[in-house]
């Protein structure tokens, strides 16, 4: 049975902040209290726990949502849509690239070095509602 996680309330005068971090990734074993969100509010930086135990199975944003990919590895990676709708390109350590999701769909990416438009290696999926 798949149970969605929604944000909690976080406050009284918080109405709501950007999320800095997803903190896990689909295929994650997710145990309660783990951290699963950074938040950014116009009052401090939250960090948002589970409510539940058990795996990631599909991670979803809204539609004019902007994801942005930070390298922190210490080789060079793109996220490289397999329908060519978005292409960060290739980056470097310590770099960060950004794309904007405006219509609802199922988008799986690639690393260009890493991975192959047919999902093997380093491969994400976004999901736009
Ligand atoms: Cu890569």
């Amino acid at each position: 049975m798949a149970t969605d996680l929604v944000l909690p309330e976080l406050g009284e005068n918080i109405a709501g902040g950007d999320v800095l971090n997803v903190m896990v990734k689909v295929g994650d074993s997710l145990a309660k209290d783990q951290t699963v969100l950074e938040l950014e509010t116009d009052k401090a930086t939250i960090e948002v726990p589970s409510s539940v135990t058990g795996k990631i199975t599909e991670i979803k944003v809204k539609a004019g949502t902007t994801i942005t990919w930070k390298n922190e590895g210490s080789k060079p990676h793109s996220a490289t849509a397999v329908d060519k709708s978005f292409d960060t390109a290739i980056f470097q350590p310590g770099e960060s690239k950004s794309a904007t999701f405006s219509t609802p769909g199922t988008f799986k990416y690639y690393c260009q070095l890493h991975g192959t438009p047919d999902g093997n290696g380093m491969v994400g999926t976004v999901v736009v509602e």
